[in-house]
């Protein structure tokens, strides 16, 4: 991993006076004397400036789907650049590689979508995905038709659109007032949200109809869409039971209304699909993606649009006013395209439902053992590990959720594991190209780590009972 040379001190020293991070405590930051600087990457590890190295648990941001360090993108960008750095989508024009990528997607989508609509950011695309829906139904003669629902801990971006619609209580109490139209049915966390006395169908069944019994309160002629995650990322890796997305899928058509799917961490194989819709069996009709769309390596993201939408807004003619001056940029479009490439040569979307994927359930089926773990639960390659204090009656440490996950991620850090923590889990989430035994590698320092947190922990919340 060939860095060049950094004055890590200097950079450290102007980040506190300069820069702002995002989702980030910024006194917190000033005070530890500012970030940690990564200065290369390669494989699935990344290196900081003091030559540490980090197996990269995270793939980013639950982006790098192909890995760090692929000089075929680099070379793609390269070679758009010199022939055709920029140029716009709105002047009845557009570059090769955007219609080429807008073709490669709608096929990886299939039917019905023939169409996708390009922005630079997951919290783009949902505003997008939010406008086509709304615009559909006042082009049907239903303008009134504007709620989207949402769920709980649902993550949609941080524009004022993504915000609105995630239901992310901490994000909901800055910086609003938000847009209206939004509403949050729970989220169908099994771990947290199951009754002992209730099956796994039954609390699919529950969880799915909370979206119905929503419908009926705010009435089904008013409502356009429900967006959801097929498995939320940033809420703490929730995997919905089996038959709740069918179910869901069914209630929207019975009452008319969009189903829209977030696939912003799901996209471009994190669940063993090309798509988390195909992976449960679902049909929607607006889809978000980002993230494993480019592997990160260049931002671009994009919202497909299925053709009975696309024949409305077709029929309907005139402007729908709305677009980013990088819609479909043609250098972030020509990587997207080098990075879907990448993902069919190397079959890594199905390595991942056949190889990696089960290769992670087993190990983490093994961590389930742990006495501080209540639950693992993976899909493809996404995962997440519940914190407890008590297996058996799943209480929390202190009582409450949400006081150790990131004592046990920091442990991980300094072990030499990136991961995240969501509440009492850590949540992962590896590039797709992590072999068996960087899996093992993983799993092994998170276990290694739950071991250091135990007397830790048993201690800190001993002492505060
Ligand atoms: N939808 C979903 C499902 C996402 O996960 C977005 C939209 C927004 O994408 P952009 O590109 O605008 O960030 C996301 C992004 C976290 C974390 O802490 C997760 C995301 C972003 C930042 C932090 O897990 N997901």
């Amino acid at each position: 991993m060939a860095t060049r040379n950094h004055n890590i001190a200097e950079l450290r020293a102007l980040d506190v006076a300069h820069h702002l991070a995002p989702h980030q405590d910024h006194g917190m930051m000033r005070d530890i004397g500012g970030a940690r600087i990564i200065t290369g990457a390669e494989g699935c590890y990344i290196q900081d400036g003091e030559g540490v190295r980090l197996l990269d648990g995270m793939a980013g941001l639950w982006c790098v789907q192909v890995g760090y360090g692929r000089e075929e993108l680099a070379r793609a960008a390269y070679d758009q650049m010199t022939e055709l750095a920029y140029y716009n989508a709105f002047f009845k024009t557009a570059a090769p590689s955007t219609i080429e990528l807008a073709a490669k997607v709608s096929s990886l989508l299939g039917e019905p979508f023939s169409h996708v609509f390009f922005n630079n950011s997951g919290s783009e695309a949902v505003d997008t995905l939010i406008r086509i829906a709304r615009f559909y139904w006042q082009l049907k003669g239903e303008p009134q038709r504007n709620t989207i629902i949402g769920r709980v801990n649902g993550y949609h971006g941080s524009t004022l659109g993504g915000v609105s619609a995630g239901g992310m209580k901490a994000m909901h109490d800055q910086g609003g007032p938000f847009v209206p139209g939004f509403e949050h049915v729970m989220q169908p966390y099994a771990y947290n949200e199951r009754r002992d006395d209730e099956s796994e169908h039954d609390f699919a069944a529950r969880a799915a109809d909370a979206v119905e019994q929503r419908i009926l309160q705010i009435g089904p002629q008013n409502v356009a869409a429900f967006l959801g995650e097929p498995v939320q990322g940033a809420g703490g890796v929730i995997i919905p039971p089996e038959g709740y997305w069918p179910r869901i899928e069914a209630i929207c058509r019975k009452y008319g209304i969009l189903l829209a799917c977030d696939e912003v961490i799901c996209g471009f194989g994190r669940l063993g699909s090309w798509f988390g819709f195909q992976h449960y069996g679902v049909t929607p009709d607006l889809v978000s993606m980002a993230k494993g769309l480019s592997s990160g390596y260049l931002p671009i993201s994009a919202v497909g649009v299925s053709s009975a939408i696309v024949e409305t807004l077709r029929g309907a003619g005139g402007d729908f006013v709305h677009g980013f001056t990088y819609s479909g940029h043609p250098t972030c479009a020509a990587v997207a395209l080098k990075n879907i490439e990448i993902l069919e040569r190397e079959d890594l979307v199905n390595r991942t439902a056949s190889v990696s994927g089960p290769h992670l359930a087993k190990a983490m089926r093994d961590l389930a053992h742990h006495p501080l773990v209540g639950e693992t639960r993976s899909l493809g390659l996404i995962g997440a590990v519940e914190i407890v204090e008590n297996k058996a009656t799943r209480r929390r440490f202190g009582g409450v959720e949400g006081k150790v996950g990131a004592v046990v991620r920091d442990l991980c850090i300094a072990n030499g594991l990136m991961v995240r923590a969501v509440r009492d889990s850590i949540v992962m989430s590896p590039p797709l190209v992590i072999s068996r035994a960087e899996i093992d590698q993983m799993v092994g320092i998170i276990r290694r780590s739950l071991d250091e947190a135990t007397p830790v922990l048993r201690e800190r919340f001993a002492e505060a009972a």
